[in-house]
């Protein structure tokens, strides 16, 4: 069945800005923000806890049969630092949040990330590791790369992606 409202992936590097981004954007519009951070967490679609990294090992196929009826039915924002797992068909556009590295280096500071942990973020950051995943992973119409150094970039891109929806919305009535 065609879904009446479209799912879009706000991915990049941990501290880019993906979970400001979709809280403005569900606020704005009433989409769904799917924190794939959260649900690991709450559905147990992990095996176990990485301590060099200070992180969860997430169970990519739990992870896709949790969120799979959700996201069949349209109108989610996944918030996720990877993309390359969700099937093509479930999703309609995929913003590529890009950062200043200095910034980056700054924000992940911030949250007191091990110094691999965060020198890995970085360097992925700078190689384009996410922005890369996306174009392997979906077609190149449908990822955009969008740039999060300061507030009003932020404001800017979700005004953006707002006029995609609502074109999105004019497209796909009949
Ligand atoms: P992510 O979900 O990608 O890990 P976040 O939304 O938690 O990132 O943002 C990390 C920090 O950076 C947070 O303190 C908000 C800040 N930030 C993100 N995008 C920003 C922007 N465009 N301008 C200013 N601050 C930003």
């Amino acid at each position: 069945m065609a879904r009446t409202q479209p799912n879009i992936i706000i991915t990049g590097t941990p501290g880019v800005g993906k979970t400001t981004h979709c809280e403005m954007l569900a606020e704005n519009t009433g989409l769904k923000h799917l924190s794939v951070n959260e649900l690991v967490k709450e559905r147990g679609c992990h095996d176990g806890f990485d301590e060099a990294f200070g992180s969860l090992i997430v169970d990519e196929d739990k992870l896709l049969d949790a969120i799979e009826d959700e996201v069949k039915q349209g109108g989610c924002i996944i918030d996720w630092h990877a993309c390359d797992l969700f099937p093509e068909s479930w999703i309609d556009l995929v913003v590529v949040l890009r950062v200043d590295s200095t910034l980056l280096y700054d924000r992940l500071k911030a949250r007191n990330y091990p110094e691999a942990k965060l020198q890995e973020n970085l360097d992925s950051e700078i190689m384009e590791v996410l922005l890369q995943e996306a174009r392997e992973s979906y077609a190149e119409e449908i990822v955009i790369e969008l740039r999060s150094d300061i507030a009003e970039e932020m404001e800017g891109n979700v005004e953006r992606i707002e006029g995609w929806l609502k074109q999105w919305g004019k497209n796909n009535t009949d």
